[in-house]
């Protein structure tokens, strides 16, 4: 076997260019066009190709030396056989990397030869990466790295060993910055990048998908109002501060939808009217009806009665009747729990009814007045309104707004005649209960309560 001089091919105008690395040892085996040192300029980083196969039997240069086209790099002996299929090539290790190759080669600025002698040129070795680049698929998506913002100046300057580690990770060099000499990029800049690019990308990817941590929402605006007008600064209620955190929290874990429908009450009022004359110090109101109503509806639709557990896998079906009513108060909304209503009739509710909201109203709830609730209930009906939607009182699934109740002229079937209607609106959580459901226990509602003979089944 021939031994053979591995020399620095023609570098076009490139002289005395310094050697930064060497790539081989003595003994190793090497394939055609490997390469065997790295030289490097102000301009360019350029590595110096084996021009054949075969055994290294010594290196004529250490790093730091200068080299021209021809000077001799190393002492090759010379293979018959082409490289096996198992040996490295460069242009296999290109194809690998998620990054497009022209990259890389926009860093590798190759001048142009102008002879090829017994050696490859750089730029051949360049061509011929770019094709079996370009033919090798399928590539890795990159994660973070986007050949578009790839600019092909200034130079970044890396070894081909790091280039390569580069590649291999997708890691774009010029947006790496260097921290070894000469702002070289190293290896670990190249790891430091990654793991932060890494880590932005799981976070944007978190806050996409929703990771159930954080809304990733737009800070809450800061404005000076006082610059637009005259204002007065009120201190919030503590109640209205612990009920507004959780009303925000309620609304924004919760998928509400809220169902409409309308309960017939004309003869339930007038059955109201003759019980509040017949108890005239007890304040009978459509309330207490709706409470026995919502029971039986409980009854009938047991989803309702029902609460998710902390991963909301399980659902807790409760077999108890307590019921919450929210009140408003001069300090804000509380929700006064009544308990077992299924046991309690339409007098007893009416006069516990009474109790809670003077209790509420006078501050003296205390935190087991609040607790244990199943459903709750909203009556706007005293003021106004023909429909709103209230916000789910967790861990509860469902809540029900009702709003005033009016006469209005309704078909049956042949005429229209008067009827006293009153506006219900469901919100309930879709992730217990679907809209059908919610459907059939608003109907079921209004003809319990169109029908109040049927409390008694
Ligand atoms: N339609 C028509 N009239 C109604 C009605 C309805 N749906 N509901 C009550 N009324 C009438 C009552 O019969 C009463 O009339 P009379 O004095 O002639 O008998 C009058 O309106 C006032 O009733 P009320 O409001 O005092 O009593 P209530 O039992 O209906 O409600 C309470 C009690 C504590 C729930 C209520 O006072 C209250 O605080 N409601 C506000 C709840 C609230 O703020 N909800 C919003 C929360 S945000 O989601």
């Amino acid at each position: 076997m021939a031994i053979k001089e591995a020399t620095v091919p023609d570098i076009g105008n490139y002289d005395k260019v310094p050697v930064i690395e060497i790539l081989v040892k003595p003994g190793d085996n090497v394939t055609k066009d490997q390469g065997l040192i790295t030289l490097e300029s102000d301009k360019a980083t350029m590595e110096i190709p084996a021009p054949f196969a075969g055994i290294v039997k010594e290196i004529k240069v250490k790093v730091g030396d200068e080299l021209s086209t021809g000077a001799v790099v190393a002492l090759l002996e010379e293979m018959s056989q082409a490289p096996t299929a198992s040996e490295p090539k460069i242009s296999s290790q290109i194809a690998v990397s998620p990054t497009p190759v022209s990259t890389y080669m926009q860093a590798t600025v190759i001048p142009a030869p102008t002879s090829v002698p017994a050696t490859t040129s750089m730029a051949e070795v360049a061509r011929t990466s770019t094709l079996d680049a370009e033919v090798a698929a399928p590539r890795t998506p990159s994660v973070a790295f986007d050949a578009k913002d790839v600019s092909s100046t200034p130079l970044p300057h890396a070894s081909p060993a790091v280039r390569l580690f580069a590649r291999e990770l997708g890691a774009d060099l010029t947006r790496i910055t260097g921290t070894g000499r000469k702002g070289r990029i190293t290896k670990d800049d190249v790891q430091t990048f990654v793991k932060q690019a890494l880590s932005g990308a799981l976070k944007s990817t978190s806050a996409q998908t929703g990771s159930g941590t954080g809304l990733n929402l737009l800070p809450w605006p800061q404005i000076d109002f006082s610059k637009f007008g005259e204002i007065e600064t009120k201190v919030l209620s503590r109640i209205k501060k612990i009920s507004g955190a959780n009303l925000a929290r309620n609304w924004a874990m919760i998928p509400h939808v809220t169902q409409h429908d309308e309960a017939d009450i004309t003869e339930m009022e007038a059955f109201r009217k003759t019980a509040s004359e017949q108890y005239k110090d007890i304040k009978v109101t459509p309330l207490v009806f709706l409470i026995k109503a919502v029971v039986a509806a409980l009854k009938k639709f047991p989803a309702f009665n029902s609460s998710l557990d902390a991963a909301a896998e399980n659902l807790i079906l409760k077999r108890y009747f307590h019921v919450g009513i929210a009140v408003d108060t001069p300090e804000g909304l509380v929700v006064p729990v009544i308990r077992d209503c299924d046991k309690k009739g339409l007098i007893d509710l009416a006069k516990e009814m009474s109790e809670i909201s003077v209790k509420a109203r006078e501050k003296k709830l205390g935190p087991a007045d609040m607790s244990g609730g199943c459903f709750s209930i909203s009556s706007l009906g005293g003021i106004g309104g023909v429909g709103f939607t209230p916000i789910i009182n967790a861990p509860e699934v469902a809540i029900l707004g009702v709003s005033k109740s009016q006469t209005k002229p309704m078909w049956n079937g042949k005429e229209f005649i008067p009827r006293l209607m009153l506006p219900l609106s469901l919100s309930y959580d879709h992730r217990v209960i679907d809209g059908a459901e919610a459907a059939r226990f608003t109907a079921y509602l209004a003809q319990v309560l169109g029908d109040i003979r049927r409390l008694l089944l």
